[in-house]
């Protein structure tokens, strides 16, 4: 590898990573996957790294790098990716090509578990809302509704993988009961297994989902689970919104069949189906889950790492293999 290899950066990076980057790599930045496959051929051509950073206002709700994308950079041997999901990635296309694909897994996973916690105890303890009835001057006029509590609940989480952990270990002083189901049993933790997706909705008092989005996870949590969840339930989703089968979701809510839900992923990012918008029992949030300085930063330097490894011919911490849900 040469150290001035060209590369092109999709979207923006965050903090000194991007002076880092310009300085590895004689640098092309374009705002969107649109502009990218648009380049000349000729341009095109050059590049041998791409990076996926921050696109638009977040998450990239269709698979952008894909076989198209890949043909139009006969020379690309490596995409290294802002974020833990690559759903937005064809891995498999890209391995069938050659191309190293890497994420940033670790890094957000505190991160993305304070804004778990942040929003199970706004959506239990309804404090938006509350924030909302002070603001419009309703306080003078009787006291805020009593709303449900944590004692004596049980948090269901769908996914307990490192940012399940993370919210099961900050859960725990909270006094909450923890139930958990993935494929696997986690050998390294003492919480309750449910066998099932299912048989976790209907053991849990609140839902936690933090699987990967993607085809394997599409519609997951769907009108079946929500009808296990009942009717005082709590829905939580902090990874994809792609998890949970939002019409069958907006149902429930608008019939009572679950109590309420938190919500940082949507199927159509940036849009938010109105009807959710218009529900008093509903958290929703513009998928803020690792949206700090610090941790922005930190995924930052970890695309920055990769491609930096790569340059120099090493292996690559963060790779993703077809097949790996992220
Ligand atoms: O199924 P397992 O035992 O491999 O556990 C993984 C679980 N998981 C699933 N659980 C049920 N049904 C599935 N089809 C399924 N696929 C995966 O999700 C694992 O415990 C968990 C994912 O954990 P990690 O790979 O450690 O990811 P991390 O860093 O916690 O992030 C989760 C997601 C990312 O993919 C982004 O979409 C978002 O949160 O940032």
């Amino acid at each position: 590898m040469t150290d001035n290899a060209e590369a092109l950066l999709i979207g923006r990076l965050f903090g000194a990573p991007n002076d880092q980057l310009s300085k590895l790599f004689r640098l092309r930045q374009v705002d969107d996957f649109g502009p990218a496959v648009s380049l000349p051929d000729d341009t095109a051509a050059r590049f041998r790294a791409v990076a996926v950073g921050m696109v638009g206002s977040g998450h990239v709700s269709t698979v952008a790098v894909n076989s198209d994308f890949l043909d139009r950079f006969p020379n690309l041997e490596i995409v290294a990716v802002l974020g833990v999901g690559c759903d937005h990635i064809d891995v498999t296309a890209a391995f069938d090509r050659g191309i190293t694909i890497t994420n940033t897994p670790d890094v957000n996973t505190e991160e993305v578990a304070d804004t778990a916690m942040g929003m199970l105890l706004a959506t239990v303890r309804q404090l938006p809302q509350a924030d909302r009835f002070l603001r419009a001057g309703r306080w003078p006029g009787g006291m805020f509704p009593l709303t449900g509590t944590l004692r004596g609940k049980r948090l269901g989480i769908l996914g307990l993988g490192r940012i399940g952990k993370a919210v099961a270990k900050r859960a725990e002083p909270f006094g909450l009961e923890i139930i958990y189901h993935g494929r696997n049993r986690q050998p390294d933790v003492s919480y309750a297994y449910a066998a099932s997706p299912m048989a976790l909705a209907k053991s849990a008092d609140i839902l936690m989902v933090i699987v990967p989005g993607g085809d394997e996870t599409r519609n997951l949590v769907d009108a079946k689970m929500l009808r296990a969840l009942g009717p005082e339930g709590v829905l939580l989703n902090v990874s994809r919104g792609t998890v949970v089968d939002e019409a069958a979701l907006i149902s429930a809510l608008e019939n009572k069949i679950i109590g309420a839900a938190g919500l940082d992923a949507f199927v159509h990012e940036p849009h938010v189906p109105e009807a959710l918008i218009a529900m008093e029992q509903v958290i929703l949030l513009p998928h803020i889950g690792s949206g700090t300085h610090h941790t922005r930063e930190m995924m930052s330097q970890a695309v920055f790492d990769n491609l930096q490894q790569w340059n120099k011919g090493l292996t690559v911490s963060n790779p993703v293999y077809p097949g790996q849900q992220t």
